[in-house]
This record gives structure tokens, sequence and C-alpha cells, in this order.
């Protein structure tokens, strides 16, 4: 297939590359290279892609490339995607996830394509408490801007198949781990905070619960639905993996061999959603996909990998203190 992934700098987006150009798909990849994106992510591969250093949002340089690549499969990944930094300021958030997924949703309309992948996340179902979980069926209660930016634009997907007869079809994915995520999500904080033998954050009371999918699943969960998926369907995909954040924590600790003193209580996240968790049945039945990475496996491979490229994540440190500096005056 000829496709064109967004994002595919990012974390997910570069697994996902891997994946397909492994699979002998043709693969051009557009992304900004926000601080996020990095293309050393897509080393091993880069010979085998086209590389377009490209905003989303802008229609007349995605029109080029649409031109240039005539992809039958657009896989969207590009994102803002740290909640966080969206509530610090939302407004990077509306902008690359809504009016640029608005952008790859127009221009793949006037040009004709096979099928269209929006990515989406459990947070647009807002959150449970310890019990339930999470259907393609339930409501939409995003909390926070980055939520309600990634609910926009699943919406928006809904609007162009159900009014266009764009053919999108709709992925919600639980909180991925794994290789080369840009360490300001938890589990790579963790890790750099205690190989540096630094306080590791835990906000609130550490209770809070997410469903935790290795990357590599993920990736595999998107080519399943780009594959055997149907268009105007939405399919949530999650590994049943849950742990309270305290848990998480633990677990890295122990295989790093470090003190769980570590582990330091800070001021809540403001509107922090309790739990997440998906019934990703739907996507076994109609696809047949489930993930094949443990928790336990996961974060063994995860934590080994980190150790052994703590260059690459020293190497972010300097952007990210500045962006810690303002996260915690707040
Ligand atoms: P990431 O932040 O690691 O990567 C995002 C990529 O998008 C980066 O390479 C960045 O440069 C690029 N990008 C951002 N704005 C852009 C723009 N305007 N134009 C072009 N490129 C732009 O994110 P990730 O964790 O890999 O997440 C990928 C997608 O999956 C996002 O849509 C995110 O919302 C979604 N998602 C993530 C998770 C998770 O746990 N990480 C879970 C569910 C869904
Ligand atoms: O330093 C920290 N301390 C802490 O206790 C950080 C960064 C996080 N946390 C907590 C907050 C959450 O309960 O850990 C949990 C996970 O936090 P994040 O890694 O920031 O992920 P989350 O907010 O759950 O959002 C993620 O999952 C859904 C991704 O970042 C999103 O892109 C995805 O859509």
């Amino acid at each position: 297939m000829r496709m064109l992934v967004s994002g595919g700098a990012g974390f997910i987006g570069s697994a996902f590359v891997r994946q397909a150009v492994g699979k002998g798909h043709n693969v051009a990849v557009v992304d900004k290279l926000t601080y996020a994106g990095d293309l050393t992510r897509l080393e091993e591969v880069m010979d085998d892609i086209t590389f377009y250093k490209a905003d989303i949002t802008n229609k007349e340089f995605i029109e080029h490339i649409f031109n240039k690549e005539k992809p039958e499969v657009v896989v969207h990944f590009a994102a803002e995607s740290h909640v966080d930094r969206s509530l610090m300021d939302p407004y990077p958030f509306i902008n690359s996830n809504v009016m640029g997924t608005q952008v790859l949703l127009d221009v793949s309309r006037t040009k004709g394509i096979d099928l269209f992948m929006n990515m989406s996340t459990d947070e647009v179902y807002g959150d449970l408490g310890k019990d339930g979980t999470f259907t393609e069926e339930s409501p939409l209660k995003p909390n926070s801007p980055y939520s309600v930016s990634k609910a926009s634009a699943d919406m928006l997907g809904r609007a162009y198949y159900r009014s266009f007869g764009l053919p999108v079809v709709t992925v919600r994915a639980s909180n991925n781990y794994g290789p080369w995520q840009y360490p300001e999500k938890f589990i790579p904080v963790i890790i750099l905070k205690a190989m540096n033998g630094e306080k590791i954050p835990i906000y609130g009371d550490g209770t809070n619960i997410r469903e935790w999918l290795y990357v590599e699943d993920c990736a595999s969960g998107i080519m399943a639905v780009i594959e055997k998926g149907k268009a105007g369907e939405i399919y949530n995909i999650g590994s049943k993996e849950e742990r309270p954040n305290i848990e998480v924590a633990k677990a890295v600790l122990t295989i790093l061999g470090k003190d769980k003193d570590l582990m330091e209580f800070v001021k809540d996240r403001p509107g922090h959603d309790f739990r997440y968790s998906l019934d990703a049945s739907k996507v076994k039945a109609e696809v047949g996909w489930t993930a094949k990475t443990s928790f336990e496996e996961g974060i063994k491979k995860t934590v080994d990998w980190y150790v052994s490229h703590m260059n690459w994540v020293e190497e972010k440190k300097a952007y990210l203190s500045e962006y810690w500096k303002r996260a915690y005056a707040e």
C-alpha cells in the first residue's frame, strides 16, 4: 500500500512506520519535527521512506505532498500529545490536533483515498471510577484541553465519513509505553529521574490508574485495523494491563534496583482523570487483534532500552529542564 503517515517521527508513529516498512509498504512521512519529533527514531528505515518536514496545518504543502505521493492510505498520528503541556498552553493543541486534522481530512477528500486512519485516545471518554470500562459506544466526556482537542479531531473524522463519504476508521488507544517515548511522559520520567538519583514526581496520591499498552502492540493493532477494519467504525485498542501509577513506579524502581524513597508525592494534575479502561473485544472479534505483550515483559524491555539509550534521553534534558521549571513553578 502507498501510505502517508503524519507524525511518523513521533513515538507511536515511528513504531508504526518501522513495522509498515518491514511489511513492504511504500511509506511517506510528514512531520513538523516539534520538540517531540525526532528522526533518530526512523534511522533504520530512512533509506526506505520519503520524509517531508511540514506542518499539517499548511494546506498548500499538504496538497503538494498528496500530488507527489498519491497515497492510498493516510495514517494520521500527528498531534500535540502531552496533557500537562495542554494545561499550560492549549493553543498548539487546538491548532495542530483540530485544524491539522481538518486539513488532512479535507485534502484526503479532494484528492481521493482508500482509507484514513484517525488516531484517537481513550481520554476522549473522560474517566472512570474503580469499576467499569469504556466501549466504542460510551459517551465522549473529555476533561483536558488535550483530550478535548482529540475528541474534536475524532468527531471531525466521523463527520467526514457521514457527510462526505470519506472512508475514515478511528482507533482509540490506551496509554502507550516502550522505546523512544519522549521523556516527559510518566514511564520515561520515572526511568530518567531514577537513573540520575533524582526524586520522581508522583501526582496526587499515586492511585490514578492507566491501561498500559506496549507500543509495538499498538502499532500492530493499527496495522490490523488498516488491513481488516471497516470504514466508518471505531476500534478500541487496549491491553487490559491496568496499574495504579504508584505500582508502575515501583515496578520500574525494582527493575533498576533503586530505592522506593525516590518517589515523591507532588501537587496533583488539575482535573486529573482517575482511571481509563478500554473494552477491546470489538477489535478482537472483528479484526482478530489482541495485545501480545504483558506489562511485566514490556516494562522490562522498556527499562533495558532506556538504560542502553541514556545518551538519547540526556539529549532531551536541556529542553525538558526548561519545561519542568515552568511546570513545577505553576
Ligand atoms: P508524540 O508527541 O511522540 O509524537 C507526535 C508527532 O507529531 C511528533 O513527531 C511531532 O513532531 C508531530 N507533530 C505535532 N504537531 C504537528 C503538526 N502540526 N504537523 C506535523 N507534525 C506534527 O506522540 P505519540 O505519543 O507518538 O502519539 C501519537 C498519536 O497517538 C497522537 O495523535 C496521540 O494523541 C495519540 N495517542 C497517544 C497515546 C500515548 O499513550 N502516547 C495513546 C493514545 C493515543
Ligand atoms: O511526572 C509525572 N507524574 C505522574 O504521576 C507524569 C508525567 C505523570 N504522572 C501521572 C499522570 C497520569 O495519571 O501518570 C499518569 C500517566 O501520565 P502521562 O504519561 O502524562 O499520560 P496520560 O496523561 O495518561 O496521557 C497519555 O495517555 C493517553 C498520553 O500522554 C496521551 O497522548 C494519550 O492520549
